[in-house]
């Protein structure tokens, strides 16, 4: 019995130190790929790093749709890019189909939105609009950056939804607050990286018209700028200086992206805000500022990091521009603003 009782001992410790082994392995690899995920090169040009895989597309048996079809569709727009990402287009997707996918995975999206100086006012009716049509029904935490954190309007919030005020410092220049956006999100998601599953980066002079749902998630998530979606690339505004790191010769380029909304994983924009932010502070300390700040860096990256999905101009139009046929629905769409009155600097 006794010499029972031993060897029970012994087994016991057997496993508790292969236990302690395995944990070990499993973590030493996790530190690995995170190290992989984050690694920024010397030049900060390109990187090498892992993709979060996809989720799986499990639809419930017996939901009732209306069948799609592979021969009719919008024939309009183009609705998948040459390295096959689907392009977001009104019609091309089926909200009822992609909610009950994505409800059941109970994801949480985090978004941030910048409300610096005179930036405040846009604030409230950009978090109302939020409410009735981003991410309807899902886990939602918005994060709030600001320099007056007692003027942030108090707006309810279904259930699932929460608010963050962050203080920031103020600049007296608006390039500045709208660059460094890139390195406080990065700062952000090293912070909540394992609280959220996408992250959605939007500017605040902007309200929601329409659903904006499950149906623009990805890893890399970028948003056709409206104002040049059917530009030829001469036309584009990149950042045409060699001497910039988000410089882009005459032959580069597939769209022009907007720097108002991007998104995707935790991992993928982490390594999307520090490869920008740390391109624009090395520009900086050689003395130069992309045309476009943080956008010309942004188009840059999305240039040799394709993006996993596109969401059409639907997703951040302009209020000004005439309503093109092929945008079928206006989603979000930035206000008009008199420059003169609203920044710190001209
Ligand atoms: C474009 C981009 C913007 C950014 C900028 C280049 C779109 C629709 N907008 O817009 O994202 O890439 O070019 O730098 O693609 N902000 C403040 N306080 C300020 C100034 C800016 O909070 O004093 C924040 C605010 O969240 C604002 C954002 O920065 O929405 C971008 O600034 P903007 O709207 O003045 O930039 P704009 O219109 O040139």
């Amino acid at each position: 019995m006794e010499r029972l009782t031993r060897r029970a001992a012994a087994a016991s410790l057997l496993l508790t130190l292969l236990l302690g082994m395995l944990y070990y392995i499993t973590q030493s690899i996790r530190v690995e790929s995170l190290e992989e995920v984050t690694k920024i090169p010397a030049d900060g040009r390109s990187d090498t790093h892992s993709r979060v895989s996809d989720v799986r597309l499990t639809s419930p048996d017996h939901l009732q749709y209306k069948q799609p079809s592979v021969v009719h569709g919008r024939t309009d727009v183009v609705s998948v890019t040459p390295w096959l990402a689907p392009v977001v287009w009104e019609g091309t997707f089926n909200p009822v189909l992609i909610d009950s996918i994505y409800k059941p995975q109970n994801v949480s999206v985090a978004v941030t939105v910048f409300a610096v100086g005179k930036y405040i006012m846009f604030l409230k009716s950009f978090l109302e609009t939020m409410e009735q049509y981003f991410f309807v029904g899902f886990n939602v935490h918005v994060y709030v950056f600001t320099d007056q954190p007692k003027d942030v309007p108090e707006v309810r919030v279904a259930a699932g939804r929460q608010l963050t005020v962050r203080l920031v410092p103020s600049s007296k220049r608006w390039q500045e607050i709208s660059a460094r956006r890139m390195e406080l999100i990065q700062v952000l998601i090293e912070e909540t990286l394992h609280h959220h599953d996408y992250i959605f980066c939007l500017d605040v002079d902007a309200l929601f018209h329409g659903r904006w749902g499950a149906e623009s998630l990805g890893g890399l998530v970028a948003v056709l700028h409206p104002g040049y979606y059917k530009d030829g690339r001469s036309r584009l505004p990149f950042e045409r200086r060699p001497q910039s790191r988000a410089y882009m010769a005459p032959e580069d380029g597939d769209f022009y992206y907007c720097g108002g909304a991007f998104g995707g994983s935790l991992q993928e924009v982490h390594l999307l805000t520090k490869t920008c932010r740390y391109n624009f502070e090395a520009d900086a300390r050689e003395g130069i500022e992309a045309a476009w700040q943080e956008e010309s860096h942004l188009n840059r990256y999305m240039w040799i990091h394709k993006p996993s999905k596109v969401l059409s101009p639907e997703y951040l139009w302009q209020d000004f521009a005439r309503r093109n046929p092929e945008i079928r629905i206006i989603r979000f769409s930035g206000i008009v603003k008199n420059y003169a009155d609203i920044r710190p600097n001209v």
